[in-house]
C-alpha cells in the first residue's frame, strides 16, 4: 500500500489510479480493445481548495483520457474516487488523446518485424533488425495524407545502431518514413522515398565507442558536503526551506507542478504563486524537406513531460544532501507503475549573494544558497531538465536546459541549406524549442493586475539638459488582448504583476517582476500550419483570468491538431484582466541553429526567466542571511 492521500493536491496514489480503471471498466464497459490515454489527480478548484484546513476530508477525483481502438472514439471521464462512480462520461469526437508510450513500443516491434521493412532496410544495406530503432511521431492536421485522415495514425523515423550497445540516433537512415495506423497497429505506407547511400558518420558518445578518444587526466575530485544534512525539510509532498514554502506535485502532463508558492515575512507566510509549470513545449523543425516537414512536436501535449520523466537513479547529476519523489504513472491499460526518484530537491551554493568592501567597516559579504526542484525528461533523442530555483532574496528562476541528441539526416548531392553540417554528409535541421510557463501568481492575494513596464529616455530639453532622463513607463493590462505582449529590447520591458490592494512599509503596493529570458519570435508565417496549431508562441505574454479549466495553451488535445484551441481560443473573449486572480502565460526557449560542437551529443543549451519581488519587500530581504551559514 502506498501511502493515501493527506493533502488535497498529493499526486494520484497507484491504487487510486487502479481504482479510476476498475469504476470506469465496471461503469462504462470498456473492453481491452480501450486505451487509457491518461489518468490524472483532478485538481480541487483553487477557490474550493481556500476553505480547506488539515484533517477535513478528502475527496479525491481522476481524470480520464481513453479511447476505444475499434471506433477511434475517445472519451474524457471524471472517476469520483471517494464517491466510487462516473460522475462525468464526455465523448470527444475529432479528438486525439495524447501519443503513449506503449503505442512507440508496439509501433517498433511491429515495424521491426514487418517483411516489406525488412526488405526496405535490405536495399539500404541493413539486415539486423535487433540493431533498428523506430521512432514515431504524431501528426498535425493538415499534413495527415487524405485517405488516412480521421484516424489515429503516426509517421516515423528509422535509426539503426552500429552494434547493440551504440547510440541509435548516431546513424538516421534516409528516405524512409512508413506511417502507421495507431488503433489497427498495421504499416499503411512505407514511406520509401528512395535510397540515400549511408555516411561513415561517427555519432557515438559513450567513450569506448568513440575511436581515439583521450579522457581528461587533470579533473580532481570536487566534493559538496553537508555534514548537518539539508537544510529542507520534506512532510509528504510539503517542501519548506529557509523562508520558502510550497508543495510539490507530479502528472502525466506537466511533469513537476509547484503549488502555494509562499514566503514567510515577519511570522506569516505571504503567497507568491498559486501554481506554477511548464504547460506545453512546441518544437517545430524548419527544414521543408521531405525529411523534416512534418516534424512538428508537441512534446508535453502530444506526448507528456511526466510520462518521460527519467529515474534520477539513472543519473541525478546533482552534489550534495539530496531528497526525492517518485511519481506514478500508468501504462494504456491503466495499470499503474513508479518512476523512482523522479523529482529531486536539492540545495546549491551559488557564489556571492551580496558584499561590501568598506575602508573603516571591513568587509560584510553573503554566501549565495538555493533550493532546487528539478525533473529531467528524455523525449527520445532529446532531454529537458527543468529547475525551478528558489532564492534568499525572494526571487525564483526558472530553468530549463536542452540537451541530448539532435536529429539529423544523411544526404547526397548538395547540403539542404535548412541546417549545419555536422558529421559525413550528415546535417542537423534547425529548429525551435517553444516553453509555455503557466504562472498562476498570487501576490499577497489573488487580486493582481500585469503591468508592462518599459524604460524610456527622455528627451534632451528644459529640466534634462543632459538627456540623462529615463523613466519608467508602466501601462496596466486591462483586458486579454492588451495581455499579449511582446519582448521588447530598445524597451527593456518586463512585467510586473501588482497588488494594488496590498502595500509595503514605503507605502508603494507590493508586486512581483517577470523579468524575461530566452524570448524568442516565433518566426512563422501566421498561415503556415504549424503556427494555426501553436498560436500561444505567436506573444512573449498572455495573460488570461484564472480558469481552472485553462490549462493547456495549444489546447487540450495537440495530437493532430489543426488549430491552438487553448490561448487564442481563450483570450478572443477579451475578458478583463484588471485587479483579478490572473494568470501569466510566459513564452520563451531556444531557437535552435545547430552547431557542429552539438554533435555527437549536445553540450546543455540553458534559458531561464525570473520572477524577483519588486516593492514586495520594502528592502532586501536577504540581510538577515547569516555571515557563518554553518550556524
Ligand atoms: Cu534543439
Amino acid at each position: 500500500m502506498t501511502d493515501p492521500a493527506r493533502h488535497p493536491l498529493d499526486p494520484l496514489t497507484a491504487e487510486e489510479i487502479r481504482a479510476a480503471v476498475t469504476i470506469l471498466r465496471r461503469d462504462r464497459d470498456l473492453t481491452d480493445r480501450w486505451r487509457i490515454a491518461s489518468i490524472e489527480l483532478r485538481e480541487p478548484p483553487k477557490y474550493e481548495l481556500r476553505a480547506w484546513r488539515p484533517g477535513d476530508p478528502i475527496a479525491r477525483a481522476a481524470i480520464v483520457v481513453c479511447w476505444s481502438r475499434e471506433d477511434g472514439l475517445a472519451h474524457k471521464a471524471l472517476v469520483a474516487l471517494t464517491e466510487d462512480r462516473v460522475a462525468s462520461w464526455e465523448p470527444r469526437p475529432g479528438e486525439q488523446p495524447n501519443m503513449t508510450v506503449d503505442e512507440f513500443a508496439e509501433v517498433d516491434a511491429m515495424l521491426r518485424a514487418h517483411p516489406d521493412v525488412g526488405a526496405a532496410l535490405a536495399r539500404r544495406g541493413v539486415t539486423d533488425m535487433d540493431l533498428v530503432l523506430m521512432d514515431s511521431w504524431a501528426y498535425g492536421a493538415s499534413l495527415i495524407p487524405d485517405p488516412y485522415r480521421g484516424r489515429r495514425v503516426a509517421w516515423t523515423d528509422v535509426w539503426h545502431r552500429r552494434e547493440p550497445s551504440a547510440s541509435p540516433y548516431a546513424n538516421p537512415v534516409a528516405g524512409l518514413h512508413p506511417i502507421v495506423d495507431l488503433n489497427a497497429m498495421e504499416l499503411l505506407d512505407l514511406g520509401d522515398t528512395g535510397v540515400v547511400a549511408r555516411a561513415p558518420t561517427m555519432g557515438e558518445y559513450v567513450p569506448h565507442l568513440v575511436p581515439g578518444l583521450r579522457l581528461r587526466d587533470d579533473v580532481r575530485p570536487l566534493e559538496v558536503r553537508q555534514p548537518e544534512g539539508a537544510s529542507f525539510t520534506l512532510d509528504g509532498h510539503e517542501l519548506r526551506w529557509q523562508r520558502w514554502s510550497m508543495r510539490i506535485g507530479f502528472n502525466h502532463r506537466e511533469g513537476l507542478v509547484l503549488h502555494t508558492v509562499g514566503y514567510e515575512d515577519d511570522g506569516s507566510v505571504r503567497p507568491v504563486a498559486r501554481r506554477l509549470s511548464i504547460a506545453e513545449m512546441v518544437v517545430p523543425y524548419r527544414d521543408p524537406t521531405g525529411e523534416h516537414d512534418r516534424r512538428t512536436a508537441f512534446d508535453i501535449g502530444e506526448w507528456g513531460l511526466g510520462f518521460m520523466a527519467t529515474s534520477l537513479e539513472l543519473g541525478c547529476d546533482c552534489l550534495g544532501e539530496i531528497a526525492y519523489l517518485d511519481a506514478t504513472l500508468h501504462d494504456t491499460r491503466g495499470e499503474p507503475y513508479t518512476i523512482r526518484n523522479a523529482i529531486c530537491i536539492h540545495e546549491e551554493d551559488r557564489g556571492v549573494l551580496w558584499k561590501h568592501v568598506d575602508a573603516q567597516a571591513g568587509a560584510e559579504t553573503r554566501r549565495m544558497r538555493r533550493l532546487v526542484v528539478s525533473f529531467h525528461a528524455t523525449v527520445a533523442n532529446y532531454e529537458y531538465l527543468v529547475y525551478w530555483h528558489f532564492h534568499q532574496d525572494g526571487s525564483i528562476e526558472c530553468e530549463v536546459r536542452a540537451t541530448g541528441i539532435m536529429v539529423t539526416t544523411q544526404f547526397e548531392g548538395e547540403q539542404p541549406p535548412y541546417g549545419t553540417l555536422v558529421d559525413e554528409r550528415t546535417y542537423a535541421p534547425f529548429h525551435q524549442h517553444f516553453l509555455v510557463a503557466r504562472l498562476d501568481l498570487d501576490v499577497d492575494g489573488e487580486a493582481n493586475t500585469v503591468h508592462a513596464v518599459d524604460s524610456e529616455a527622455l528627451p534632451t530639453g528644459p529640466g534634462n539638459p543632459y538627456g540623462l532622463a529615463m523613466v519608467q513607463r508602466s501601462t496596466p493590462l486591462r483586458s486579454e488582448h492588451e495581455g499579449r505582449q511582446h519582448y521588447d529590447w530598445q524597451r527593456q520591458r518586463a512585467w510586473r504583476v501588482v497588488n494594488a490592494g496590498a502595500r509595503n512599509r514605503l507605502g508603494t503596493p507590493v508586486a512581483y517582476k517577470l523579468v524575461p529570458g530566452g524570448a524568442l519570435p516565433a518566426l512563422l508565417d501566421p498561415a503556415s500550419p504549424v503556427f494555426q496549431r501553436a498560436q500561444a508562441v505567436g506573444h512573449t505574454l498572455w495573460v488570461t483570468p484564472h480558469r481552472d479549466d485553462e490549462r493547456w495553451p495549444c489546447g487540450e488535445f495537440p495530437t493532430q491538431s489543426a488549430e491552438d484551441r487553448g490561448l487564442p481560443a481563450w483570450t478572443a473573449a477579451d475578458r478583463p484582466i484588471e485587479d483579478t486572480d490572473v494568470v501569466l502565460w510566459y513564452v520563451f526557449g531556444v531557437n535552435h541553429v545547430t552547431r557542429p560542437e552539438e554533435w555527437p551529443v549536445m553540450p546543455v543549451d540553458v534559458v531561464s526567466f525570473w520572477l524577483k519581488p519588486d516593492g514586495f519587500f520594502a528592502r532586501n530581504p536577504a540581510l538577515d542571511v547569516p555571515a557563518d551559514q554553518r550556524h
